[in-house]
């Protein structure tokens, strides 16, 4: 009998991936026109916080090609958005909280006169003294929620009796997320005030269930619908709605199809990025380097409201430890408030904020100790045995990080090669290199435990084609190929089988947002299940048929055999079908053993953890503050591969990402509270040019996860953003080797060449 070949672990091309280079993939805004269709835009305001006493929106209305104009007074239903708790109001109604944001909205005949219409708009406003700064909202103590404690030990006592012990404060830059299709929606109105929806978001439930308040209609009179989104990066969990709730205002208002689309700036402007943060730390550790106890205080920059704020800080608590045990331990975490746009998820969703602290602080051990940052990385890990509960009580199970560190270490060649590159810096007075290795545990699972359940519906038609529908969206990282893998592998069918299909509310209901990496564990679960059911449909079936045992019927090379007979899957689909067998099916998972209290900050919020580790070699030229990566090496832990050509890319592309923000991407408001790099001009994205000359990305191999997850592989898409940590913490080694190590430097993040010149002054000045 041939073997099937497996659809799992097989590098299968993205099913999008010619219609991205030819143009034939469509995005929302490649919709054709409809007749009539309307274009709406959104005038923000142009103070940081006040009072809107009046708007004069005589002109606007008068405006060439104006049908329409909206304020707050003019939504039907509810007029807050705010996803978790209020304070996201559509429009504003009374308190302007930052510079830019929606007063008033605009509907025309063209998205560019629609645009031109908006500037004619005049407010008044009696200005109220903003808070824009991340130091004065600690000091004030202003926050969007109330702060929230980890700890475990007696971490006073511990500190107090620590042979060496050093404070110290980390500013971690934001970052925008710079999705190449921008926020986009079209209302197209229906039957009995309902409408459809076509929207770039991670989150079409979220679209459904807002544009219905707004609206005030029932959620069934709504259909979201995503096919597929040029990049969220987590910009569009929450950030996609306000725009298809201002479409379908106007949808219903003038019975016509309409769009809202933002502009590069007004997208920069209008909609939030990845926190900053300001975090101190207390640390104490023994004479060889030895963590016994931290103190941490974790302060994220929310902007006005609180978004998915409290989630997001409350991942970089669970990440301030990376992959190191730390005895004795406390950390708080504030949720700061400014008169700035919201904040929101950006790939690792706080995570990165707490790995990158960590990581400083086991570099400013190792100078203490005047001991290699690898050495001081190895004594301070994880194992699963002793030393394996984590700050929030979570005992360590599926961890790999030491395995990993030690393939890495002698694949990178790390001790040659910190070598060589001190007898460069000896002979090389202005560029200097800086070598360095970090690794990545990140939680895997929402650490809201109601959001990790997925939806799946699978059709088997007569013909043998199959079409399939799950709650996750597409935003390039390859979740509809890989679920149509794993619908393709259950069937024993091919892949080309598979149609996979736009992601709407009316087929699969009540998703969560495709975030927290989770995508291809739970839907592509719940695509599994309900092939599964299928499957089984079938099988009982066709052993009544042929009059054999169901363990006779044999799914196989896109045939079915019952035991002497031979059926191709259509024919067996269509037997199937004459005997009256329903080939249609839903599926559900809902990921086992999570639980998590939040009141004693305690349990296991986490199903397993992601691994891997990046060695980074960078120079920095010490007279202008450039730097470059010159090669990184990259070992990752996916688990079994479901696609190891797609999880590559999502380790390449995470890596570069995380380059972005540690090394170039630097977000700058003016005094009064003015979003400054509102454009590609001036916000610096990486480059091709800016790849490590030489990168190496390497899957573990033979590492299967410990948990039964879909065939044993590990979540992808956040993970690899942490590596980029490596190259920062090798700036800093390059900068120590330009004061003769003599000095640790003081180094920020994003390094950049201003950051980095500063740096350099400072240990060349001691
Ligand atoms: N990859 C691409 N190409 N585009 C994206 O927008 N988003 C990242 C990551 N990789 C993203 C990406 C983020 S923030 C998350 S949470 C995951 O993909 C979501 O998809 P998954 O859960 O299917 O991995
Ligand atoms: C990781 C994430 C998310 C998260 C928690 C994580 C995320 C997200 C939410 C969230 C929380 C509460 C809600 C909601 C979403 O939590 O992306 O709608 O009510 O959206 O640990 O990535
Ligand atoms: Mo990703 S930040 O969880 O969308």
């Amino acid at each position: 009998m041939l073997h099937s070949p497996s659809r799992i672990g097989t590098s299968m091309p993205h099913d999008s991936a010619r219609k991205h280079v030819t143009g034939e993939a469509v995005y929302v805004d490649d919709q054709p026109e409809y007749a009539g269709q309307l274009y709406a835009c959104v005038g923000g305001s142009r103070v940081a916080h006040g009072k809107l006493k009046s708007m004069n929106l005589e002109k606007v209305r008068q405006a060439q090609g104006v049908i329409d104009v909206i304020t707050a007074a003019d939504i039907p239903g509810q007029l807050d958005i705010g996803p978790v708790f209020p304070g996201d109001p559509l429009l504003v109604e009374s308190e302007i909280e930052y510079l830019g944001q929606p007063l008033f909205a605009v509907l025309a005949t063209s998205h560019e006169l629609a645009r031109r219409a908006v500037t004619l708009g005049v407010a008044e406003v009696e200005p109220l003294e903003p808070v824009l700064d991340l130091e004065q909202a600690i000091k004030q103590e202003f926050y969007v929620r109330p702060p929230h404690r980890m700890q475990r030990g007696d971490v006073d006592k511990a500190l107090a009796g620590a042979s060496r012990r050093f404070t110290g404060m980390l500013q971690v830059g934001g970052q925008e997320h710079f999705y190449l299709e921008g926020q986009a929606s079209i209302a197209i109105p229906g039957e009995d005030g309902g409408v459809n929806i076509l929207t770039s978001t991670q989150n079409p439930t979220e679209a459904q269930k807002l544009v219905a308040e707004v609206l005030g209609i029932p959620m069934n009179l709504v259909n979201a619908e995503t096919r597929r989104m040029g990049g969220g990066f987590g910009g569009k969990e929450t950030h996609g709605s306000p725009w298809s709730c201002i479409a379908a205002v106007f949808a219903r208002r003038t019975g016509k199809v309409v769009s809202c689309r933002l502009s590069r700036r007004d997208d920069m402007v209008m909609t939030g990025k990845r926190h900053n943060f300001l975090n101190r730390y207390d640390v104490g550790f023994s004479e060889q380097g030895e963590i016994t106890a931290i103190s941490y205080l974790l302060a994220g920059q929310c902007g006005y409201s609180p978004d998915l704020s409290d989630a997001i800080v409350d991942r970089a608590m669970f990440h301030c430890d990376n992959a190191y045990y730390i005895p004795d331990v406390l950390i708080d975490g504030l949720r700061c408030k400014t008169h700035t746009v919201s904040n929101t998820a950006f790939r690792g969703f706080g995570g990165p904020q707490g790995v990158i602290t960590m990581e400083a602080v086991i570099d400013q051990i190792a100078f203490n100790v005047t001991k290699d940052p690898l050495e001081i990385r190895k004594l301070n890990l994880y194992d699963t045995d002793k030393r394996n509960v984590t700050p929030y009580h979570q005992q360590i199970e599926s961890y790999t990080v030491p395995a990993i560190i030690e393939q890495l270490e002698n694949d990178s060649d790390y001790w040659r090669r910190r070598e060589a590159v001190r007898q460069f810096n000896q002979s090389s007075p202005v560029l200097k290199k800086g070598l360095a290795l970090t690794p990545v545990k990140f939680g895997i699972s929402f650490t809201v435990s109601h959001l990790n359940q997925a939806g799946a519906l699978v059709h088997v038609y007569t013909d043998g084609s199959i079409h399939l529908n799950h709650g996750g969206t597409e935003m390039g990282q390859g979740l509809m190929t890989k679920v149509a893998q794993i619908v393709a592998e259950e069937f024993q069918v091919n892949p080309s089988r598979v149609v996979v299909s736009a992601t709407r509310t009316d087929k699969v209901p009540n998703t969560a947002p495709t975030a927290a990496s989770s995508g291809t564990d739970i839907n592509g679960m719940a695509a599994l299940n309900a092939a599964r059911t299928i499957k089984q449909r079938m099988v009982e079936f066709l052993a009544q048929q042929y009059k054999v045992e169901q363990k006779e019927i044999v799914f196989q090379n896109d045939q079915v055999s019952a035991g002497e007979n031979m059926l191709t899957f259509e024919q067996a689909a269509k037997s199937a079908w004459l005997g009256r067998v329903s080939l249609s099916s839903t599926g559900f998972y809902k990921t086992p053993k999570i639980h998590y209290d939040r009141e004693t900050a305690s349990g296991r919020p986490f199903f397993y953890y992601a691994n891997g580790a990046a060695v980074s070699e960078v120079v920095i030229d010490t007279l202008t503050g450039e730097t470059r990566v010159l090669r990184a090496d990259i070992l990752h832990d996916v688990g079994n591969s479901i696609n190891p050509a797609i999880d590559i890319g999502q380790v390449e592309g995470g890596y570069i990402q995380g380059l972005g923000w540690l090394t170039s991407e630097e977000l700058k408001w003016d005094k009064e509270g003015r979003l400054l790099t509102d454009s590609p001009a001036t916000y610096k994205i990486p480059a091709v040019s800016d790849a490590p000359e030489i990168f190496s990305v390497r899957l573990m191999e033979n590492a299967p996860n410990s948990e039964p997850t879909i065939f044993r592989s590990k979540a992808v898409g956040e993970p690899p953003l942490m590596l980029a940590i490596s190259a920062w913490c090798a700036i800093r080694d390059a900068v120590a080797a330009a004061g003769d190590y003599n000095t640790f430097p003081e180094l920020h993040a994003p390094a950049t060449p201003e950051q980095i010149l500063q740096s350099v002054n400072g240990v060349r000045s001691r």
